[in-house]
């Protein structure tokens, strides 16, 4: 049986439990991060020594990095599926899950004042900067979407974190440009039930 420690607020987390989810793959979850502990633990450092959520293990295999979590997911369960099986649509799939760290970069100061920071500690100008650069690199998504349906074509692994990332930048109380490619990519993913129930819950 799977296994996946981490809370479920954490959008790193999120990645990993869309894409069991979306494979049908029977797995536990426990608490693990921030609040929960578990992850400075002697025993949870020893599988992953970043003490740092998602954490996956299978029989004794442990791997960590939501990405490569989701890629191994997709390869072993999701042949054809998650798992792009020709060469150019998979390495368009990969491009868009690493400049999905790029995109969570842009993200992260805005995300990390307006949700987890007391109003009367948050840094305004960090906000504005992570505002206007966020903004910038989804408009490079939006334009890509012009004329596919997904990042890489047809639905796929490729989607899912930058899938996670945008519905963390999308429901921040902040001004955003109007993209119509990325809404409508966005609202199909919203179609899709393992998104819904565990990508996009409330910011925490
Ligand atoms: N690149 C790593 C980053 C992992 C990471 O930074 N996880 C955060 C949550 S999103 C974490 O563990 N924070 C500390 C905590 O929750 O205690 C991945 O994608 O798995």
């Amino acid at each position: 049986m799977l296994k996946i420690w981490g809370r479920t607020n954490s959008v790193n987390v999120k990645k990993a439990l869309w894409c069991v989810e979306e494979l049908s793959l029977p797995y536990e979850r426990i608490d693990a991060g921030m609040q929960h502990g578990v992850v400075n633990t002697p025993e949870y450092r020893k599988m992953n020594p970043n003490g740092l959520v998602p954490t996956l293990e299978e029989d004794g295999f442990v791997l960590w990095e939501s990405h490569s979590i989701v890629r191994y997911l997709a390869a072993r369960y999701g042949k054809g599926v998650l798992w792009p099986m020709e060469e150019r649509t998979r390495a368009i799939a990969n491009q868009w899950m690493d400049w999905a760290f790029s995109f969570q970069g842009s993200v992260r100061d805005a995300f990390w004042n307006l949700i987890r920071t007391p109003a009367d500690k948050r840094d305004a100008k960090a906000i504005e900067a992570s505002r206007l650069k966020s903004g910038e690199m989804a408009r490079i998504l939006d334009a890509a979407l012009a004329d596919r349906l997904y990042v890489a074509g047809p639905f796929s692994m490729g989607d899912i974190p930058i899938g996670t990332e945008v519905q963390r930048w999308i429901r921040l109380p902040m001004e955003r440009p109007r993209l119509p490619n990325l809404e409508a990519w966005f609202e199909r993913l919203h179609a899709r039930p393992a998104f819904k129930k565990n990508v996009d819950i409330p910011l925490s």
